[in-house]
């Protein structure tokens, strides 16, 4: 058996060692990825995001042990968690994967945990997120959860990959991350006021509550309003609402159609993407890099702009002229 059949058959260091090749975008991980392909789109992809340290890791590890004993299927569920770091200069991103490594479900032979460091371009980041929730999806996994802490652009690209998005906040947060919040509460499918043990939690909930009267004003159901839940990550009170409004979410999803739009919507992207990147090293190669640097120079001095060298540049690489 070669690698991707191990992994398939359920041995764990396989697919490790699989998603590390697929990781790091080498050749034999670019072929698994071909080959798994037609075995992926069963898993629930759920993402996890918020503002650092509201408690997402601490969730994910809760919820990924109240999936596995839902006993709603048998064999039982196989659940993954693939945290996102940020990359840190000083962690490199390994700390927050360790100390999530570090809870008890690491002993769980049903549970996969996985942490990558995002590093690189913003692209890099959520296609290598894909790609590993791709092998985990094929793989048997389902839920998928994946962790990021909601600040940027890399992690609303990463967020768009996801079917169901949980967005968890926390009292006692910083006037600069409620800029973060407003931005990440649109794409909210469940919101979660994690840490409702500590004092302030009640006004969290008040806050987040006023907002979704504005955003979702009464009698208007252009759109699903996210139900707001409290939870408290470190005893485990409230992870059963949650548990509950994901897969309630996942039905609402496959019935309205949302599951396939938002399959295909991805799909789609990754396929323009993919093909974006290939007919620019195309080009690139195709005109050498004297011919680069000359057009680069024409367009630094305002000889022709930006978009006059992109068509040109497209006629030559299509063999259009
Ligand atoms: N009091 C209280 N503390 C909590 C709760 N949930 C998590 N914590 C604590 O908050 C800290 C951060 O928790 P994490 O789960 O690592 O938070 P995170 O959002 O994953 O953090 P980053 O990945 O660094 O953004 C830890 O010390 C947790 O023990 C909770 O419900 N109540
Ligand atoms: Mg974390």
């Amino acid at each position: 058996m070669d690698l991707v059949e191990r992994a398939l058959a359920g041995e764990r260091l396989a697919l490790a060692r699989l998603l590390t090749q697929v990781e790091n975008d080498t050749p034999a991980g670019r072929a698994a990825l071909d080959r798994l392909f037609p075995r992926t789109g069963r898993a629930h992809l759920v993402g996890i995001t918020g503002a650092p340290g509201t408690g997402k890791s601490s969730l994910a590890n809760r919820l990924a042990r109240a999936f596995r004993s839902l006993g709603d299927c048998s064999p039982a569920r196989k659940v993954a968690v693939l945290a996102v770091d940020p990359s840190s200069p000083f962690t490199g991103g390994a700390l927050l994967g360790d100390r999530l490594r570090m809870k008890d479900i690491s002993g769980d032979p049903g549970v996969f945990i996985r942490s990558m460091a995002s590093r690189g371009a913003v692209g890099g980041v959520a296609r290598a997120t894909a790609a590993l929730a791709s092998v985990l999806d094929a793989a048997g996994y389902d839920p998928i959860f994946i962790e990021t802490v909601g600040a940027g652009q890399s992690e609303v690209e990463i967020v768009r990959l996801a079917h169901s998005v949980v967005v968890v906040d926390a009292p006692g947060l910083g006037d600069d991350i409620q800029a973060i919040k407003a931005g990440i509460l649109e794409i909210a499918d469940i919101l979660v006021v994690n840490k409702a043990d500590l004092p302030g939690a009640e006004n969290t909930l008040r806050a987040l509550e006023n907002m979704l009267e504005l955003a979702y004003p009464a009698g208007s159901a252009e759109r699903r309003r996210p139900p707001l839940l409290r939870a408290t990550a470190t005893t485990g009170e409230g992870v059963e609402e949650i548990v509950r409004a994901i897969l309630e979410h996942r039905a609402y999803l496959k019935e309205t159609g949302g599951w396939q739009r938002r399959e295909q919507d991805r799909l789609r992207r990754e396929f323009e993407a993919l093909l974006s990147a290939a007919l620019v090293a195309r080009w690139r190669e195709q005109a050498g890099s004297r011919a680069v640097h000359e057009l680069f120079a024409r367009i630094a001095s305002r000889e022709v702009s930006p978009s006059q060298a992109a068509e040109e540049a497209v006629k030559k690489t299509m063999g259009c002229e």
